[in-house]
């Protein structure tokens, strides 16, 4: 057992952080919710992030993990009952991502507040612009809900398709496949007036829809932002260190880097690192109210730079 509780700085509505919730609810974990504002500021979370502000990220005493992959991968490190890859598809799960997590987000985010449009809050659509670097651009997505309904619908047929033979999860048994593809029907089921009609031509995909709920978010329990930074602050980070012999860029535990999202929200964390490997990076970094703090990164979908 982790000596620390498995914090997670998330909020209701986050299609991404439901990901990490239903891992909760698979492996039938205890965990400590905080939950974050849907936009800037975040004074408490920031210092343990070093500036990474998408949401979700998971606090473990003063390790903390950023993105859903690699909270992801430290869940089913520390508690492999219930695993979220089934024998024989120990790489494809994690891959999907790359599916879900952009494709069919950005395709999912255009539809629901396209959809949304009006009823979009300004601080909501600044807070986005910043993040972005560009325009929010509700009316271009409001024009766009045609394309959007014919795309949103080639993914869910591909879901659909999958589980055309019967079975009640995409790989057979339960697996982060199923969470990843979830994870933009939740969001837009929750958004979205009148989708069961759209979902109607996809009777797998509803049944689906149902079991997932039944997944369930494990137990939680509820601490305040500021409790949670304490927690951190009095936690020494765990990481070990570890070297990669085979890191492509002769990259080693000490050196200095930033870690930056390739896709948007390009903030750059800037730290030395302890540990890496194909999959992860680890970096630490001091804090004034945080105290000494260790991030984690995946390598898919980031930009890791010496600085
Ligand atoms: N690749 C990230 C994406 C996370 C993401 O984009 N989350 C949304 C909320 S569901 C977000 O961060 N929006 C901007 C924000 O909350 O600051 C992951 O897998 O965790």
């Amino acid at each position: 057992m982790t000596p620390h509780p498995l914090i997670l700085h998330h909020f209701e509505a986050s299609p991404f952080s439901e990901k990490i919730r239903l891992a909760f609810g698979h492996k039938k974990l205890a965990w400590t919710s905080v939950i974050t504002s849907r936009i800037m500021p975040r004074p408490d979370l920031m210092p343990l992030t070093g500036g990474y502000r998408r949401t979700p990220t998971l606090q473990i005493g003063a390790d903390i993990y950023c993105d859903t992959q690699i909270i992801l991968r430290e869940l089913e490190a520390r508690f492999p009952q219930a695993p979220l890859c089934p024998d024989g598809h120990a790489g494809v799960p994690w891959a999907l991502a790359m599916w879900s997590d952009r494709s069919f987000f950005q395709n999912s985010v255009n539809l629901v507040f396209g959809t949304l449009a009006d009823k979009v809050p300004q601080d909501f659509i600044e807070d986005r612009e910043r993040l972005r670097g560009a325009k929010f651009d509700v009316a271009a997505m409001r024009a766009a809900i045609p394309q959007m309904k014919d795309q949103f619908r080639a993914h869910v047929d591909w879901i659909e398709t999958q589980l055309g033979d019967g079975r009640p999860w995409l790989l057979g048994a339960f697996s982060l496949a199923d969470i990843n593809a979830y994870m933009n029907v939740w969001y837009a089921q929750g958004n979205l007036g009148g989708f069961t009609e759209m979902l109607g031509g996809f009777p797998r995909v509803t049944a689906w829809t149902a079991r997932m709920k039944a997944v369930g978010h494990g137990t939680r329990t509820d601490i305040s932002p500021q409790d949670a930074l304490e927690l951190a602050a009095k936690a020494t980070p765990l990481s070990p260190v570890i070297a990669d012999p085979d890191d492509p860029n002769g990259r080693k535990p000490g050196d200095m880097v930033s870690v930056t999202p390739d896709d948007y929200g390009k903030v750059a964390v800037t730290g030395e690192i302890v540990s890496l490997s194909a999959q992860h990076i680890a970096i630490r970094r001091k804090d004034e109210r945080a105290r000494d703090i260790v991030v984690h990164f995946p390598r898919a979908g980031f930009i890791v730079s010496s600085v």
